[in-house]
């Protein structure tokens, strides 16, 4: 009894620095949780993903092949939000990726899998060289992307990732937070060039500059973000 009330304690203390990204608000409706977004495999201990070479870099699912409930209708150009499990407590960039649901299937039974991935928004800290680092995400409760509005038509996997960075200083330190919605977009001029698409997991390695990294000593002068540069309209 004893042992148990303390392993509880300790979980609920990991669990409000840790969280997710459950739900989704898209003109001004908001998905209940795990509605528009694949319930992931930390539903409940808000825990992160620390090797990014593992499966669950993918959408960090819980169920594989199940898939959200939702889809959400999307127009290109506007602005796509998500709830956030409580709040981004850990310091860190955000990044956003898109992947084009392949022909034949659908948002809700894409895998994500393969090369497939591009980015559409990375962050990075103000305050370098001052030792104090500031992100835009800090103890953010929503954190939002606009759809490029060069997009092509139709159903996309849209993954968010925040990267916390407080112990990334050895190998396996990093903190991954992410998750996937599903999403239809319409309205877009399909003229983006995505570039070099990447994979989930793939992207990353455990030793790039933006996962391996110092964030309180030495004082860092620069931050490099992981994956391939955002794509541009
Ligand atoms: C996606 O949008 C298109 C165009 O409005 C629509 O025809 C299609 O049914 C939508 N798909 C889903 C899954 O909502
Ligand atoms: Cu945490």
């Amino acid at each position: 009894m004893k042992v148990s009330t303390t392993v509880a304690l300790l979980a609920a203390a990991g669990a409000q620095a840790h969280y997710t990204f459950p739900r989704t608000k898209y003109d001004g409706t908001v998905s209940a949780d795990w509605e528009t977004v694949r319930i992931t495999e930390n539903h409940y201990s808000n825990g992160p993903v620390t090797d990014v070479n593992s499966a669950l870099m993918t959408c960090y699912e819980r169920d594989p092949g199940v898939g959200a409930a939702k889809t959400v209708n999307v127009r290109a150009g506007s602005t796509f939000t998500f709830g956030v499990g409580s709040s981004v407590g850990h310091p860190g960039p955000l990044h956003f990726y898109m992947a084009k649901v392949p022909a034949g299937q659908t948002a809700k039974t894409f895998d994500g899998k393969g090369a497939v991935w591009f980015k559409i928004y990375q962050d990075g800290p103000s305050g370098l060289g001052t030792g104090t680092l500031k992100w835009p995400s800090d103890g953010k409760s929503e954190v939002s992307v606009t759809i490029p509005s060069c997009v092509a038509n139709g159903e996309y996997l849209l993954r968010v990732e925040h990267i916390a960075l407080h112990g990334a200083g050895s190998v396996g330190g990093a903190q991954l937070y992410l998750s996937c919605a599903q999403i239809n977009v319409t309205g877009g001029s399909g003229s983006l060039n995505t570039g070099q698409l990447v994979s989930f997991p793939g992207a990353y390695k455990a030793t790039d500059p933006g996962i391996l990294f110092q964030l309180y000593w030495p004082t860092p002068t620069s931050y490099i973000n992981p994956g391939p540069a955002p794509v541009k309209c």
